[in-house]
């Protein structure tokens, strides 16, 4: 039997690092990564059998579990009948009708691929109905890889942005400007300057991948007013929080409506998917009945149709996702006072069925705070977690999720586990 090292070997001969998604190379916590094998419910099992109580899920995606029997049984049905035609099928009209019912801004969509496609056509569709060319972003805030967002901030906030990758170039970074996340102030200072340049703001209304981080009271409802005010489009990236913090997300939970919402993760069970919602209005200037070009072979395939739709069946029930972050608030709460006994800072922060952990007793507010946390403590307590069976996300930078799976049982095992790791 191989090691995980020796697996990693062998996938380091055909894929660069390994793996076919850098953060699951375990860069920010060391370490080799675990090939799994299987999942079931709240677990993954890795190659040699052992078994993680699972709080990744995908990065979001698996909010029934893994391997979820209806959803399971739904897509064995569906494969029968073919995995994908290149035509229009009556199950994409089906799960966009679902998810305009749910979503508050989503009055049409577009499905595409991935979150990065999302982002991307939505930036395209927001310069293209403005005439604008200038997007803002903010600092830790994840949008996919298209190069117009691998941009970080210039020398100032309100200055061109710089390219965050090689291969990005400078005079595309230049028209992406980045601000601190939950920083109204700047916001408005931004848009007092260049409001009328300006043809989107991108934003996680629940940053996700910076740890889990809350909107700010009244940061959201800034962006909402000076977007409105200055003729920007208002873009929500709920590809993480989407159907996770609420069944419309985080434009339901907090009352704003975007302009634009990215989608993805949970609206496809698990299989490929990301998809751009809108008003009419705005979406009918995509092709074929506006002059926006967009497009994609696997957009809207039959197989992950039929997944959104065996999971936004689940996730509306009553109390969904009450469970899920009363599971997530017990799991903290304990997280918490293990830590305290211990004497270790620690900070936590709970948003629906996602949550961020942060070895700090300061504020964790944005992107610059959550730099600050130890995360040296964060990569020993995800190891030694890890060891004894449980998988928190690989970064201190990205967020944890709970699935409707998860039980008195694995909260019980989580925390013994956490109870060898939050040690003085
Ligand atoms: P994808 O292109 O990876 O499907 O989605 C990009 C994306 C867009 N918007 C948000 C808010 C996201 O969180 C993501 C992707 N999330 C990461 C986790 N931080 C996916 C994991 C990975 O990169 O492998």
């Amino acid at each position: 039997m191989q090691s995980m090292q020796q697996r990693l070997d062998e996938a380091r001969r055909y894929i660069p690092g390994g793996v076919n998604s850098p953060v699951r190379a375990f860069t920010r916590v060391g370490g080799t990564p675990v090939f799994m094998q299987s999942g079931q419910g709240p677990h993954l099992y890795d190659a040699d059998g052992n078994r993680y109580i699972d709080y990744v899920c995908s990065w979001g995606a698996m909010i029934t579990g893994h391997a979820d029997p209806h959803l399971v049984e739904q897509i064995r049905i569906q494969a029968g009948q073919g995995l994908g035609y290149g035509t229009p099928t009556e199950l994409e009209t089906r799960l966009a009708a679902r998810v305009c019912a749910l979503v508050p801004a989503a009055e049409q969509l577009r499905m595409v691929s991935s979150g990065t496609e999302a982002a991307m056509t939505a930036i395209r569709l927001a310069r293209a109905c403005t005439r604008r060319d200038t997007i803002v972003k903010f600092s830790g805030g994840y949008h996919g890889h298209s190069d117009s967002l691998l941009v970080k901030a210039g020398s100032g906030v309100a200055t061109l942005g710089i390219p965050d990758s090689p291969g990005v170039p400078e005079a595309l970074a230049a028209l992406t400007l980045t601000l601190p996340y939950n920083d109204a102030e700047a916001v408005r200072q931004l848009y007092a300057a260049q409001g009328e340049q300006i043809a989107a703001v991108l934003v996680e209304p629940v940053a996700g991948n910076m740890g889990c981080i809350p909107p700010r009271p009244g940061f959201l409802e800034c962006l909402r007013e000076q977007c409105s005010r200055y003729g920007s489009l208002l873009v929500f990236d709920e590809v993480m929080s989407g159907f996770r913090v609420a069944p419309g997300g985080a434009g339901e939970r907090y009352g704003i409506t975007p302009d634009l919402v990215l989608l993805g993760k949970v609206l496809g069970g698990g299989l490929p998917i990301g998809a751009v919602a809108g008003s009419a209005k705005l979406l009918e200037q995509l092709a074929p009945t506006g002059p926006v070009y967009q497009a994609g072979t696997l957009s809207g395939n039959p197989m992950a149709m039929t997944a959104g739709l065996a999971v936004l069946e689940q996730l509306t029930a009553p109390g969904f996702h009450a469970r899920l972050e009363h599971y997530a608030q017990q799991l903290c709460q304990e997280l918490a006072r293990l830590a305290a006994t211990a004497g270790i800072p620690f900070r936590y922060h709970i948003v629906g069925g996602m949550f961020g952990l942060f070895f700090t007793d300061q504020p964790v507010t944005d992107y610059a705070s959550a730099c600050t946390t130890d995360t040296a403590t964060f990569s020993r307590f995800f190891h030694t977690t890890l060891q004894h069976g449980v998988y928190f996300a690989p970064s201190p930078f990205e967020s944890c999720f709970v699935s409707s799976a998860h039980n008195d049982q694995t909260l019980e095992q989580t925390l013994t586990a956490a109870s060898k790791a939050l040690r003085p």
